[in-house]
């Protein structure tokens, strides 16, 4: 008997081993278990903050989990910190979250329902939280866009805070990509000078998920390219002089490499300034497994050349060091 459980012992002790590549001072990809998307990474009160869609099958996308860290190495999971439940016109694709702090609020944008046409109910909504860890509850009892504009699907929401303090929702699937002026409380937008609400800035090639960061003054605004389901997706970048652009494509920077990971797409930025670190936080799925939803959430550095160019992403099962945020 005393055999037989230290065998099942060492036996479990290997396989864990097995699928982990972390060590102490090494995040590993992924960086914890479970399928998780579409990762948006924060930093909030000296900790790592990841909010993911949670990759299950389709119709049991109706909950979002969040992550935290303080070394991007070890990570803690908060459960259900936003359920359909909670939001009366969301009851599936609960997908892409993006969040913000402000005025000591946590405000979490998502998309849910996958509308398909102006016909259906849902889009990108809004919750709000005194916590990073929630509970959100739903900021309006309705979607904040609940139609499409310029083609855009109201999906893949990104928060872009400006130089002036100006908050922007950045979004769009179906290959367009809109800014949107929000407005003080996030219940609605301001228009601009001309009276329009949503403006295209859909650079060649854009399929989905955008980011938008500013270095050196200028505006880097990046997104995802091919299918999120298949072998190709990807990340490519442009950079302007305003968060409107003119957006000219310069180049893909993340994609598969078919030694180590398929779809490698979806992606956010951290950023420390103090280090002058980049990391990208992006999803990709195992190699040889070709269900759709079976994403997983990494991390690597990111690095720019002499001219301000982001360099191609090298995808590993190392990760990064382990890195404080102070
Ligand atoms: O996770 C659902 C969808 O997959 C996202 O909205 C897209 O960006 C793609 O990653």
């Amino acid at each position: 008997m005393k055999y037989i459980i230290s065998s099942l012992l060492l036996f479990a002790g290997i396989t864990s081993f097995a699928q982990s590549t972390k060590t102490i001072n090494q995040s590993g990809n992924p960086l914890f278990p479970g399928w998780y998307a579409d990762p948006e990474a924060a930093v909030f009160n000296n900790k790592y903050w990841i909010y993911p869609t949670y990759s299950a099958k389709y119709k049991e996308q109706v909950f979002l989990d969040a992550f935290s860290s303080d070394d991007l190495t070890n990570w803690k999971k908060h459960e259900h910190i936003l359920d359909t439940a909670a939001i009366k016109w969301a009851n599936k694709a609960m997908w892409a979250p993006a969040i913000v702090e402000k005025d000591k609020k946590y405000y979490l944008f998502f998309g849910a329902n996958d509308i398909q046409s102006d016909n259906e109910v849902g889009g990108i909504g809004v919750a709000v939280s005194d916590k990073p860890e929630g509970p959100f509850k739903d900021h309006l009892g309705k979607p904040l866009v609940d139609k499409f504009h310029n083609g855009a699907q109201p999906i893949d929401q990104f928060v872009f805070k400006d130089k002036d303090g100006q908050y922007y929702l950045i979004y769009g699937g179906w290959r367009h990509c809109n800014i949107a002026k929000l407005n003080k409380d996030f219940t609605g937008f301001d228009p601009f000078d001309d009276g329009t609400i949503f403006k295209e800035i859909t650079p060649d090639k854009y399929v989905e998920g955008p980011y938008m960061f500013i270095r050196n003054g200028k505006y880097y605004f990046m997104w995802s390219e091919g299918g999120w389901t298949g072998p190709d997706y990807s990340v490519a970048y442009a950079v302007g002089d305003s968060p409107f652009g003119p957006f000219k494509r310069v180049d893909k920077i993340l994609k598969q490499d078919p030694t180590m990971a398929t779809g490698a797409g979806h992606h956010s930025i951290i950023i420390n300034q103090k280090k002058n670190k980049y990391y990208i936080i992006y999803h990709r799925r195992p190699l040889g497994d070709t269900n759709g939803n079976h994403r997983e959430t990494c991390i690597e550095e990111m690095n720019f050349d002499a001219q301000g160019n982001i360099l191609p992403v090298k995808i590993t099962k190392e990760g990064v060091k382990a890195q404080k945020v102070k």
